[in-house]
């Protein structure tokens, strides 16, 4: 079977646009199969591919991974010559922090700033928590950058780390989030990059 990566709807699953993105920036050819979320049938339509009841999931070398973490270190080890994590290993270990706080924590952000596609939305009023996590993300980012040294995304070339804020970039457009002036640069390269694009594009035609 090809490799197939099985996601859900463009503008709901931020976990797939993880996983999707990483595949591209290793320069896969790959099929995609969508499950359409919040529906009856979800669960058990995910099933059909994937154990864990969830997308992401990849389809690759006759097995099933789940899980976009996971998925992006399958393809970062297939893949060593995409560089998905930085080279020098002080930095690679700094991203390798700030992926797995992003792919564990960030509860208050994710749960008060909910991932969608769509611009102008106005939150609740913002917890101290959910403050507190957004700051975090700026100094996460500026922490990457400088230990870095330069490059346009956090460590230089896009990569996992670069993949698993993708979506927090899209919250923080959708709900009108101020970005420090040190980082709009970085922002700005987010949202031209042209995978990120072409998930847009996919999401609007998907809409017509
Ligand atoms: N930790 C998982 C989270 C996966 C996840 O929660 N996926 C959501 C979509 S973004 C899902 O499959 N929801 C379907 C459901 O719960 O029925 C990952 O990183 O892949």
């Amino acid at each position: 079977m090809a490799t197939t990566l099985i996601i859900g709807d463009y503008a709901k699953s931020s976990w797939s646009l993880r996983a999707w993105l990483v595949l591209h920036a290793a320069g896969l050819e790959f099929e995609t199969v969508q499950v359409a979320l919040e529906e009856v049938t979800t669960r058990a339509n995910i099933l059909r591919y994937s154990p864990s009841g969830k997308v992401p999931a990849l389809s690759m070398d006759g097995i099933v991974i789940n899980d976009s973490l996971a998925i992006s270190e399958a393809i970062a080890e297939a893949y060593p010559q995409a560089r998905l994590w930085p080279t020098d290993a002080r930095v690679r270990a700094l991203a390798r922090a700030a992926t797995a706080e992003m792919h564990s924590g960030f509860t208050n952000l994710r749960t008060q700033m909910s991932f969608g596609l769509n611009l102008g939305d106005q939150p609740d009023t913002l917890s101290p928590d959910t403050e507190w996590e957004i700051q975090r993300v700026f100094q996460i980012w500026r922490g990457l950058r400088q230990a870095a040294g330069g490059g346009t995304f956090l460590c230089g070339e896009f990569g996992i780390v670069d993949a698993m804020y993708v979506p927090v970039v899209f919250r923080f457009r959708r709900y009108g989030v101020a970005i420090p002036s040190d980082l709009q640069g970085y922002v700005a390269a987010i949202l031209d990059h042209a995978h990120v694009k072409q998930w847009l594009a996919l999401a609007a035609q998907a809409q017509t």
